[in-house]
């Protein structure tokens, strides 16, 4: 980090000073404002550079926007000025949390009950985090039997619908059906009606569900879809205008991070037309999590997808993930929704998905960002095996969590996944694989988007006024065949009351 550092601490009102800061940050802080809240943080600790409360409120606040690396950062600042701040190891033990450091974590929330011996929170989060790591314990003992994917034994025929008590559609336009091959026959990717992708969407946007049955039989079915693919996509730009608007050119729409914000992505629908074959869209990975219908997010570009490959492309992104969504709500919400089996259904589907397109043959897409090692060739992000979690660093960790920087050369993430790379690392990769540019999401924007590196990264972001809170526009980008990038913007609309993370209670504040 190439952060200026400010000492005012000689400052004769430096201590109200710094208090009247700590006030304004906790204020943005409870509001969502999180950048806000981290700038006054900031802005105190050039006062009181060594005031525990600052630096623990601004490792929380950096915890929200999931940097955890300075985060924990913050936090071993805050242990330093004291000792005895139970806070300080209470958000080093969630950013570890949140970066499957369990045993790391785990000493820190003991810390936490021994400076607070009354403190059920301590003892409940100390609790979970020793359960984690019985879980994996136990999933590194299994993974020796070698036990079959849920998919291959998960039977959805056996499932009942009712036809007099469900109320959403049917994929045949028959009905319901009682033969169950030629309802499987539906499922194949290209052979899912229109008609049902639509109405499940209407379905969907009434706050109805879709059928436990017909979810299980289309996530069996992606997973079998995207496992058939490269890890690395080639996407053409279309030839013909899109069908709903023969005026319009012939082009791709790439959006970011959507995050559960399903009336937003309605919205990017209603400006911008369906997906469609002569409309197809790429969505850039972080689908699920944060906002409240990410299960109605994700099942909606599916059911696209299994209608027709070619009318919607999706890469995964660093909330495609097990832990992510265990702490960000798309556990709780698809347990709530549906059960853990088609939880686990997803999880599936998301350790299939490509992890990066070449649009046009010249722009690459990825969530994240560039590899570290600064030798990759395309050929290499080809050869990533998937069918995983992401582990704890290389390739895959590399173009999920990874962040532009500003200044050039390499740096250790703020997330502390990744890495951040610069100017020189992007022109290098480009140039290395005759490419001319490269889009990624995986940060809140102002503007929806940003242009850096001499115009040669684009961050798109499609999530408006992120968690209901960040005041940020969404946007999405055109590609036609000149392959430069033509922008749109909007603001987000409302959506039924159901707060951002309303199903990771479990999870106490501690994000
Ligand atoms: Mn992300």
């Amino acid at each position: 980090m190439e952060d200026e550092i400010v000492d005012r601490s000689d400052d004769p009102d430096a201590e109200e000073k710094a208090t009247v800061l700590k006030d304004e940050g906790n204020t943005a802080l409870a509001q969502g404002h999180f950048l806000e809240a981290i700038k006054s943080y900031s802005d105190g600790l050039e006062y009181r550079p060594h005031n525990a409360v600052l630096l623990s409120n601004r490792s929380l606040a950096f915890i929200k926007v999931e940097n955890y690396g300075i985060a924990i950062r913050d936090a071993d600042a805050a242990i330093a000025a004291d000792a005895n701040y139970a806070k300080g190891y209470y958000r080093r033990a969630s950013a570890n949390f949140a970066l499957n450091h369990f045993k790391v974590a785990r000493k820190d929330f003991k810390a936490v009950c021994k400076l607070q011996p009354t403190s059920r929170d301590a003892r409940t989060k100390l609790a979970a985090c020793e359960k984690r790591i019985r879980e994996e314990a136990f999933s590194k003992a299994i993974e020796a039997e070698q036990t079959a994917p849920l998919s291959s034994t998960y039977d959805p025929s056996v499932l009942d619908i009712s036809a007099t008590t469900y109320e959403g559609p049917h994929p045949s336009p028959h009905g319901l059906l009682t033969d169950m091959d030629a309802e499987v026959a539906l499922f194949e990717p290209g052979k899912l009606p229109r008609e049902f992708v639509l109405a499940a969407v209407e379905t969907m946007k009434a706050q109805k569900s879709i059928h436990k049955r017909y979810v299980g039989r289309l996530l069996i079915a992606c997973k079998r879809y995207f496992e058939s693919l490269e890890t690395l996509m080639e996407i053409p730009i279309p030839t013909a205008a899109p069908s709903h608007d023969p005026s319009a050119t012939p082009r791709l729409t790439v959006c970011g991070d959507t995050h559960g914000q399903y009336y937003d992505v309605l919205h990017v629908f209603e400006r911008n037309g369906f997906p469609h074959r002569t409309n197809p869209y790429l969505f850039n990975g972080d689908f699920v999590d944060r906002g409240s219908f990410s299960v109605e997010v994700i099942l909606t570009y599916l059911l696209f997808k299994l209608h027709d490959p070619s009318c919607i492309y999706l890469t995964r992104g660093n909330h495609e993930t097990k832990n992510m969504n265990r702490i960000y709500g798309f556990e709780g919400e698809a347990k709530h929704k549906y059960d853990d089996k088609i939880f686990n259904l997803f999880l599936e589907v998301f350790e299939w998905l490509p992890l990066a397109a070449v649009v046009g043959g010249k722009v690459f897409v990825t969530h994240g960002g560039l590899p570290t090692d600064d030798t990759v060739m395309l050929d290499d992000v080809r050869k990533v095996k998937r069918g995983m979690e992401p582990p704890e660093q290389g390739l895959m960790s590399d173009l999920l969590w990874s962040d532009p920087q500003p200044f050039p050369g390499k740096s250790p993430s703020k997330r502390g996944v990744g890495y951040a790379f610069g100017p020189d690392i992007t022109s290098a990769f480009l140039e290395r694989n005759g490419l001319s540019l490269l889009v990624r999401s995986h940060e809140v924007k102002e503007e929806g988007y940003l242009v850096e590196h001499g115009g040669k990264t684009i961050t798109v972001f499609s999530a408006p006024n992120y968690c209901d809170s960040m005041g940020n526009k969404g946007a999405y980008i055109h590609f036609d065949a000149s392959l430069e990038p033509k922008f749109t913007q909007y603001t987000a609309v409302p959506h039924p009351d159901v707060k951002p993370m309303a199903y990771a209670a479990g999870m106490g504040g501690m994000f």
